[in-house]
């Protein structure tokens, strides 16, 4: 199996951080590394990540994740509970379709090139979307339980670990992902990355062998 992504690519971090979880061995494919016009003959779209498995390639993050959940379903991503894994597929949801798709580079690009707009303009849309995504996460999570140290269960899920209780008394904007508390750091932490070429990843506070995504 192996995974299509680059350095700081938070999409590919999704999956990445799903591989790990599910203890799946795979080999890390730096996009930025092949040769010239090769990643889009596998992805035709051009963005990052894919994964390629048995000769197919599957592009998209959350199809990749379904993916990995549908044929390793142990340990789970989703909680049982019906109602519970709707709302976290929903969660992951506000930040894959609705805040990603709005501050990733080429619209970041898109917004400094072909609009004009200067670079205080690009910083002032991304720190707003994100803002505006993270309030809603931190007030959905305001809604669960308290009694389990992650967003929806026991174990991490699609909704990335959360700080619990400890950290909703933070300022509502969390963007820094040393702001997780010492306890859900020391439980989110994953095997070292295999198979990662030095200088295309690097550590980030309580994410070993992960990185601090860009985009
Ligand atoms: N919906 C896609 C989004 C993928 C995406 O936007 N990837 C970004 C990196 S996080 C990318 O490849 N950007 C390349 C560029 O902007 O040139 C997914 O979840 O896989």
């Amino acid at each position: 199996m192996q995974l299509f992504t680059q350095w700081r690519n938070s999409a590919g971090e999704r999956v990445r951080i799903a591989l790990h979880l599910k203890r799946i061995d795979y080999e890390y494919i730096a996009v930025g590394r092949l040769p010239a016009g090769e990643y889009a003959r596998l992805n035709p779209q051009g963005l990052m990540p894919a994964l390629r498995i048995g000769g197919q390639v599957i592009a998209q993050s959350t199809a990749i994740l379904e993916f990995l959940e549908e044929t390793w379903p142990v340990p789970a991503l989703l909680p049982g509970d019906p109602i519970m894994r709707a709302r976290a597929r929903g969660f992951a949801q506000l930040i894959t379709s609705d805040l990603h798709p709005l501050n990733n580079n080429r619209v970041r690009r898109f917004l400094a090139g072909r609009m004009g707009a200067s670079a205080a303009m690009v910083q002032e849309w991304y720190r707003h979307w994100l803002a505006t995504a993270f309030a809603a996460l931190e007030a959905s999570l305001a809604t669960m339980p308290d009694d389990t140290p992650f967003c929806f269960g026991d174990e991490p899920g699609v909704g990335r670990p959360a700080s619990g209780a400890a950290d909703r008394q933070r300022p509502p904007l969390r963007l820094r992902p040393d702001a997780l508390s010492p306890a859900v750091r020391g439980r989110c932490a994953l095997q070292p990355a295999r198979g990662v070429p030095a200088g295309t990843s690097r550590g980030a506070a309580g994410l070993p062998g992960l990185m601090k995504p860009r985009c």
